[in-house]
């Protein structure tokens, strides 16, 4: 579309498609010594569509858990190098797992010995042998239940984007995977400007819109595999995954000029708003975690250039 915009339309198009979500199966860790009951577990959870990798050294664990993501964990109790509390203590001290249910599966029937497992970390203790059905149930509502709270937990309620901290840690977790995978990367801040005039002249809930009808914006103009985040209260940031500095220049630079198209119904006038953006590449050279300040004085310069524009 060309010239100026109704937001509301946008905003109706784009809630209605940000409604369709895409199903995803259950994801399961299994950490088991016993190569047979690895497998077991294994087989008998992927029969009934739930996708599970087993691994027998628990050494493995953390690692697992950063390039597969599961839902959940299953731990055996006894293992020769790293017994299952150990190892799920370790596992709860990262902030990044600390809603992953974590269920202990063993022949081990001393009550004691199992609440005393479920005492030092994990939640809940199977006894083998256990009937399938039993371990799937378990297994689909703890998972279940873990990601409806997840998903709550990484968002920003206003916006649907992720907030603040999920942004950084997807950004963190796409960084080391542009360098592993030799890709580029590239993350972007923007603010919008003047905002604080939107809220004085129209009111907050006029603001309040703005913001939400950038977010949709976002969403729909960006692709699948790129994040968005609201880093802050008018605030946005941006990975785009496999894009180098020139080709995120090139699509924010569209979505910064349509933006500013856009035309709020408002009183006493329809109101327009911009935004600044900040964009900054992963190199070879730059630390990880010095992307995002890269991208900030990006912004910070876009903003004392004149405001409406894009730095590099
Ligand atoms: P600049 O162009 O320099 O970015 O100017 P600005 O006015 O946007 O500057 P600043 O970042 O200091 O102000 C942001 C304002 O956004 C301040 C705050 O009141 C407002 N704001 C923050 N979060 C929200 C929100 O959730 N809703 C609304 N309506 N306003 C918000
Ligand atoms: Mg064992
Ligand atoms: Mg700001
Ligand atoms: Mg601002």
């Amino acid at each position: 579309f060309t010239g100026t915009l109704d937001a509301s339309i946008l905003l109706e198009k784009l809630e209605a498609l940000t409604r369709t979500a895409h199903y995803e199966p259950y994801k399961v860790l299994v950490v088991d010594d016993s190569r047979a009951q690895a497998i077991h577990t294994e087989m008998l959870l992927n029969a009934s569509g739930i996708v599970t990798r087993a691994i027998t050294e628990p050494v493995r664990a953390l690692a697992e858990l950063a390039e597969f993501q599961p839902d959940l964990i299953i731990l055996d109790m006894y293992m020769p190098d790293c017994q299952g509390p150990e190892l799920a203590k370790v596992i709860r001290q990262h902030e990044r797992y600390v809603s992953v249910p974590i269920i202990y599966l063993s022949a081990e029937d001393d009550l004691d010995k199992q609440l005393g497992a479920m005492s030092e970390a994990g939640d809940d203790f199977l006894t083998k042998p256990i009937k399938p059905r039993h371990l799937v149930a378990t297994v689909r509502n703890r998972a279940a239940r873990a990601r409806s709270l997840k998903a709550r937990m990484v968002r920003d309620s206003l916006t649907g984007l992720f907030n603040h901290t999920h942004t950084l840690q997807l950004l963190e977790d796409a960084a080391s995977r542009a360098r592993r995978d030799g890709k580029p990367l590239s993350f972007a801040m923007l603010d919008i400007d003047h905002f604080k005039r939107v809220n004085d002249t129209f009111g907050h809930p006029v603001g309040d819109r703005v913001i939400k009808s950038l977010a949709l914006f976002l969403k729909q103009r960006l692709r699948k595999t790129d994040h968005i985040g609201r880093y802050g209260g008018e605030e946005f940031a941006v990975i785009l995954p496999d894009t180098d500095l020139a080709a995120a220049h090139r699509v924010l630079e569209d979505i910064r000029r349509r933006f500013a198209e856009i035309r709020y119904p408002a009183q006493p006038i329809d109101l327009s708003c911009t935004f600044s953006c900040g964009i900054a590449e992963l190199r070879e050279d730059t630390d990880i975690s010095n992307l995002s300040k890269l991208a900030d004085e990006a912004l910070y310069r876009a903003k004392h250039s004149g405001r409406n524009r894009i730095a590099l």
